[in-house]
């Protein structure tokens, strides 16, 4: 394998990388050769929590004397264990802040739109309306949609800054699950309440017990996953219309070389959903022709594509690591970024070509970028004016151009409701095939595979091969993030996926059904919808009677991001074995680390992994799978008995 093909499987992507090379243009791909891991921080060995240090904590040697005993002390008397759980704890802290804030600023317009303060959003979904009203307890009787609407969004703000109790979707799991939350004290009793205890908790001289830590650190991230970010999925949806199956493209073959190419980068949907409806204003349209252009190009890049594509088949240029390489094209006359994942380079990068670098939220501002501030309240005429400074921009263009061809086709779409509805029929929506299919073996069993891009693995080849190894053994994918993005650059987002890549069992029944085997869920956000799936599978019946007794198991193998330490652990909080690869943040400490993939299983059923290589890694879950149908009297396939009249004789006796 060649240096440039260790950086990506990608084709597209090592197209850009070499043109970046010829253009002079640097990347991530470059720094990542020269900028290497700090190994004691790497390790989550390195404890900056007050300044008398930071101290160093390395992992142990095998032979070592009494001065390095001292040594793995901090200065406090902080012990390895002790550092390293509250790192990890500020991870967490960190992710579902990061998650929740989204969700807070998602639900502060749902309110105004509630309110009719910001006419440019209207509820979209009252199907879903309903259902959340339900679970929120609100009345709905004959009451305007108008009323409701406002009730929902003062109850969800209020989730923020509750300070006793539980949050409301704590309920939606199922009863053993809660019970498991209740009786561990894990159960997330506000969003904001839980992210500051957690911070407090990780302050030098508070909690030194890393059990205690990293046990609360679940109830941080519980806040996430039933809280935050299921906030933030079920508004979006009743604004914006809840995800139905749509075809699309993806990579960075989207882009157009005679059109104006606008890419909207990073996680909030709201102003990307403004622009998809401004695309075909009469002044834009004018504009568009004036310099030229044969027409405007929206695409997406990382999570932000995955809401637009979701709801408007949008296509997506590319996944996290391909953000600076969609500007080395040449064509793209503006880069759009909200919150989150949005890489600073962007401006230098954008710099070596005609790129404008514009930041549009107040949170999230780049040195050397144009910032246009989104306001709801005049969201046309700030989506309108992002428009005409890209169009403004295509004059602009130099003469190094490329765009690579690669472009692939893909369905997407599938919300928890969506799944629900294509496997059961409208009038009898339900999970109950899949349960059946997955009693009976033709489904081996189910795994979420998320998160990012991460520089220090080969861009997309460890999710990929583990998918592709997954659905090979039958177990259907749930995918979200920059995951699910790798999953539909490599063609396993279609129905026909089935046939090439699937197992004989899962591919009979996506043929049956007309699902891929890789079902796209949605952006980072909507892994909350992996926990409504696999809380109505066990709620269909006869898989147990808690998601941990489920044949299912999670992966992030090219994480990077701190929210996704934050999934991982909602995720084994919710009981789930979840499996990251690339690097793992508490290898200086082998208490903490046994603590995560061990015996957090006793109290939360759920525990983690770590394994990068993706064929190991794939092998674990399909283990964990195998042992959870063996308990759940399901690890052979059924057969189908014919029975003679004695036999039948024999049951009526009995
Ligand atoms: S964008 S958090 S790199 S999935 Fe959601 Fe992708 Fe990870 Fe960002």
């Amino acid at each position: 394998m060649s240096d440039i093909e260790k950086k990506s499987i990608d084709p597209a992507t090592i197209e850009m990388i070499e043109k970046a090379h010829i253009d002079g243009c640097e990347t991530i791909f470059d720094r990542a050769d020269v900028m290497k891991p700090c190994p004691i921080g790497a390790e989550g060995s390195c404890c900056k929590h007050c300044y008398m240090g930071p101290c160093r904590v390395p992992a142990p040697k095998k032979k070592e004397g009494a001065l390095e005993k001292i040594r793995r002390i901090g200065l406090c008397g902080a012990t390895a264990e002790t550092i390293s759980a509250r790192n990890f704890a500020r991870m967490v802290a960190a992710g579902t802040a990061a998650h929740c804030d989204h969700a807070r600023g998602v639900a502060k317009v749902f309110l105004a739109t509630a309110k009719g303060e910001v006419p440019e959003f209207q509820i979209k979904d009252e199907q879903k309306l309903y259902q959340v009203a339900m679970d929120f307890g609100i009345e709905i009787g004959d009451r305007p949609i108008r009323e409701i609407a406002i009730d929902i969004g003062e109850r969800a703000l209020a989730e923020f800054g509750r300070q006793e109790g539980e949050l409301i979707f704590l309920k939606r799991a199922p009863l053993k699950r809660q019970e498991i939350w209740r009786n561990l004290g894990v159960a997330p009793r506000g969003i904001d309440r839980e992210v500051v205890e957690l911070l407090h908790r990780t302050c030098m001289g508070v909690d030194q017990d890393y059990q205690d830590l990293l046990i609360s650190a679940a109830r941080c991230a519980l806040a996430d996953g039933w809280g935050g970010s299921m906030i933030s999925t079920e508004l979006q949806d009743i604004l914006f219309g809840n995800p139905v199956p749509i075809l699309g493209q993806v990579n960075l073959g989207v882009l157009k070389k005679d059109e104006v190419n606008v890419v909207v980068h990073g996680h909030e949907p709201l102003l990307p959903e403004i622009m998809v409806g401004v695309l075909n204003d009469p002044d834009i349209q004018q504009a568009v022709q004036s310099v030229g252009a044969k027409g405007i190009n929206l695409a997406g890049m990382c999570c932000s594509a995955n809401e637009i594509l979701m709801r408007h088949g949008i296509p997506v240029a590319g996944n996290f690591l391909q953000q600076e390489l969609a500007i080395v094209t040449g064509v793209v006359d503006a880069m759009v970024v909200d919150i989150q994942c949005e890489m600073q380079s962007l401006a230098q990068v954008a710099k070596c070509y005609h790129t404008k670098l514009i930041t549009t939220s107040p949170k999230a501002k780049i040195e050397g970028a144009i910032h246009i501030e989104f306001e709801e309240r005049e969201a046309q005429k700030v989506a309108k004016k992002i428009l005409m400074e890209a169009i403004e921009n295509f004059s602009n263009r130099k003469t190094n151009v490329e765009i690579p061809s690669h472009v692939a086709d893909m369905v997407v779409g599938f919300s928890h409701e969506t799944i629900n509805y294509l496997l059961g029929g409208f009038f009898r929506a339900s999970y109950r095939p899949l349960n059946d299919n997955i009693i009976n073996g033709r489904i081996r069993g189910i795994a979420g595979v998320v998160g990012c891009n991460n520089a220090r693995t080969t861009h997309d080849d460890p999710n990929l091969t583990l998918i592709k190894e997954l659905i090979k053994n039958d177990v259907i994918v749930l995918t979200t993030g920059c995951a699910a993005i790798t999953s539909g650059k490599a063609g396993l987002l279609t129905p026909e996926a089935a046939k090439l890549y699937a197992g004989d069992g899962l591919a009979s029944v996506c043929e049956a059904v007309g699902l891929p085997p890789v079902l796209h869920m949605g952006a980072c956000v909507d892994n909350s919808r992996i926990l409504m799936a696999a809380t109505a599978v066990v709620k269909d019946g006869g898989l147990g009677d808690d998601i941990s007794d489920l044949p299912a198991a999670g992966a992030a193998l090219e994480w990077m991001h701190e929210k996704a330490i934050a999934i991982g652990h909602y995720f084994v909080a919710s009981g789930v074995f979840t499996v990251f690869g690339t690097v793992w943040p508490t290898t200086g400490s082998e208490p903490v680390s046994r603590f995560l993939f061990e015996e957090l299983e006793n109290s939360l059923k759920g525990k983690w992994g770590f394994e990068p290589d993706p064929r190991k890694a794939a092998k674990l879950m399909i283990e964990h799978i195998d042992k959870k149908r063996k308990a759940l009297g399901i690890d052979r396939a059924r057969e189908r008995v014919l029975f003679d009249m004695a036999k039948r004789r024999e049951l009526d006796a009995a």
